[in-house]
């Protein structure tokens, strides 16, 4: 649930260790699930900005277990990238709040973190060129190359199941049969697309069950929007966003990179016919990630890079669909039908790739 109280960021800018006094704050970025804002202090006569964010306590039911995740998470990039030039750019850095933890909790129970703002960069929604779509996922791969010898226990599970598509389709089953908001007939079209690729679900559970798709920690949000590009390089600098960076499997990871990097159109495109997956980006991703992943990858795990995009397509319909018939309670909407149409995009851009497996197999195949 999405609420739109308005936050006083100056009281809760107070209560973290930032210099100065607050010049100004607003809404950042386009992301579906936090609260974002970038803001403004006057630090003796210099203007400083940081991201305060408010964690979604519907999504993430145990945030203080989430922040421990993140701060682990960070304090190892952290040790990895010391010395390195820029390294304050290349990770997110945490503010601690004033008694030391690195979140506060607000007057509605709210948990609230603070980061570093890193300067001089940009997100994409939409990727432009394949060098963009290449240096992303070798970002990602990197990502998960430095999280490969985390110390210390296993991560926790911030949303259980979160990748389990078995689970998603049986959720997704349900939404339809319940149809508590009365909307499945409006869109019977699409929950017979989704539900006519039920054998899909159990594909790449299957072969992690038998061994062959190991559990790594991975990002789980591959969004190419959740990472920064610098903007005078195109270099692809920090990974963001890292409440889902939990035990998870690799080609989830790849296959969200696929699902957003090689979408010719916007993720909520209302026209299904201007929704495509582009093979020169589907190469440039696989270029990019393998320069960094394929040192540590297994065959068996290359071997699933192709199909790892329309199953995160056909994921994400399942979820923007179920969200929908569930009356919008999980995504932030933008306009009403805003996730019938994301569903729409998303189930276009899973035919998309599947109309071109056979060159997307062929194109893994020639980097491995
Ligand atoms: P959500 O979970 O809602 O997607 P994100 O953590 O991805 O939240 O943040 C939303 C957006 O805010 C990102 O896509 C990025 O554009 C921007 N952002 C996040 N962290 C920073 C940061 N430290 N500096 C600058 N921009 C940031
Ligand atoms: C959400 O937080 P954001 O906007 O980067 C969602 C992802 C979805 C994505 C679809 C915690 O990502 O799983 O793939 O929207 N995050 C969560 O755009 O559910
Ligand atoms: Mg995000």
């Amino acid at each position: 649930m999405h609420d739109a109280r308005p936050r006083d960021l100056r009281a809760l800018g107070a209560s973290f260790q930032v210099h100065g006094t607050l010049v100004e704050a607003a809404p950042h970025g386009s992301g579906h699930i936090n609260e974002t804002y970038a803001a403004t202090y006057d630090q003796a006569g210099t203007p400083v900005r940081y991201i305060h964010q408010r964690i979604n306590g519907h999504v993430f039911k145990d945030p203080a277990r989430l922040m421990e995740n993140v701060s682990r998470v960070l304090g190892h990039a952290a040790t990895r990238l010391a010395g390195r030039p820029d390294a304050s750019r290349r990770t997110l850095t945490l503010v601690p709040a004033r008694d030391g933890r690195p979140y506060v909790v607000d007057a509605d129970a709210a948990v609230w973190r603070t980061y570093l703002f890193i300067e001089r960069t940009r997100t994409f929604d939409i990727v432009e060129t394949p060098a963009q779509a290449e240096a992303a996922a070798r970002a990602f791969g990197q990502f998960q190359s430095v999280l490969a010898d985390l110390p210390g226990e296993r991560l926790h599970d911030t949303i259980p199941d979160f990748h389990h598509t078995r689970k998603r389709f049986d959720a997704f089953a349900a939404a339809v049969q319940a149809d508590s908001c009365n909307r499945a007939h409006a869109c019977a079209d699409l929950i017979a697309v989704a539900l006519a690729h039920e054998a899909d679900t159990d594909r790449l559970l299957a072969a992690s069950a038998a061994g062959d798709v190991p559990e790594r920690v991975t990002h789980n949000d591959t969004k190419i929007n959740n990472v920064m590009m610098d903007v005078a390089t195109g270099e692809a600098l920090c990974v963001v966003d890292l409440d889902t960076t939990m035990p998870g499997l690799a080609p989830i990871d790849f296959g969200d990179m696929v699902r957003t990097a090689t979408n010719a159109a916007a993720e909520d495109e209302p026209d299904p016919a201007r929704v495509v997956s582009r093979p020169e980006m589907f190469e440039a991703l696989v270029r990019g990630y393998l320069s960094a992943a394929g040192a540590f990858l297994r065959p068996t795990e290359v071997a699933w890079l192709a199909f790892a995009g329309q199953l995160l397509a056909f994921e994400q319909a399942l979820r923007f669909l179920g969200d929908h018939l569930q009356g919008d309670v999980y995504y932030r909407i933008h306009r009403p039908g805003h996730n019938l149409e994301r569903a729409r995009a998303q189930l276009a851009l899973m035919t998309s790739i599947e109309r071109q497996r056979d060159a997307y197999e062929a194109i893994v195949r020639s980097y491995s």
